[in-house]
């Protein structure tokens, strides 16, 4: 049996994007599994990398319940972060640029001394020289935000752009921290770090895991996203966001009018 065009779906996958233009889901009809949604998103990095992009970190999907239940989809996944999507702490982004974009509050992990493949992390503070409350842009390519595992594989797990807070010594505990997503000053979602599969600690030995099973290994110097705490919330034109996680401070981000 010829397997899934993956050349081809990450092509349209880059178009939608380019072009701003939802698209159709095509993991059934295309026969698309989770191991070749992934080669999908691979070749979609490709098409950045080959624009010139870098590679600049790993992101979680999906690791919270709220996340989960928003989009009805419960598994884990994991991501790619270019320089492109990296929007600086307090920077403008343009609605316009995306089909339907929703923010959420992260916490975000710079990478240092990570263990080999296979091995579990032995000392979170070696692992991670530095943490930060974040802010991730998802803008899913497919219309209505609806997709099935697979589907939201291949669309690089809706990855959009990404603001990080200034950088903070790794805290005591990252497990039970308040989140805070704020809009124009009032809340729009509360949550804790706990909800990021009960400790965002967790999260890092999953990506660990879940990428190299796909032959994917993190690096020193990347910056990686633990995955919402809370569910998304739609970005309007001319919004102020603000996301604020107990000791770690915070990330904002504005819409253009
Ligand atoms: C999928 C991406 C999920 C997160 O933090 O859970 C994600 C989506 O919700 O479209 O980035
Ligand atoms: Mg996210």
């Amino acid at each position: 049996m010829i397997g899934p065009d993956i050349t081809g779906i990450a092509g349209k996958l880059g178009a939608a994007a380019d072009t701003v233009t939802a698209i159709p889901q095509l993991a059934a009809e295309t026969g698309l599994d989770v191991d070749t949604a992934y080669a999908v998103q691979t070749a979609l990095l490709q098409r950045r990398l080959d624009r010139g992009e870098r590679l600049v970190g790993l992101k979680m999907g999906l690791t919270s319940k709220a996340k989960m239940a928003q989009v009805g989809v419960d598994e884990v996944i994991w991501g790619r972060l270019t320089d492109v999507m990296l929007v600086p702490d307090g920077g403008t982004v343009s609605v316009g640029d995306f089909i339907h974009p929703r923010v959420e509050p992260e916490v975000a992990f710079l990478l240092d001394r990570l263990p080999e493949p296979g091995e579990p992390i032995a000392d979170f503070a070696d692992a991670v020289r530095a943490v930060a409350p974040a802010i991730e842009l998802i803008d899913s390519r497919y219309a209505n935000f609806t997709f099935s595992l697979p589907d939201v594989i291949a669309d690089n797990t809706s990855a959009g752009a990404f603001v990080v807070g200034p950088w903070c010594p790794v805290p005591d505990g990252l497990d039970n921290l308040g989140v805070l997503l704020e809009i124009d000053g009032r809340i729009a979602q509360v949550g804790s770090t706990a909800a990021i599969l009960g400790d965002p600690r967790r999260a890092l030995d999953e990506g660990i895991r879940l990428a190299g099973r796909h032959g994917v290994r993190l690096h020193q110097g990347w910056i990686f996203l633990a995955g919402a705490a809370t569910a998304a919330v739609p970005l309007r034109p001319g919004a102020h966001v603000r996301a604020v996680v107990e000791k770690l401070g915070t990330a904002s981000l504005k819409a253009a009018a």
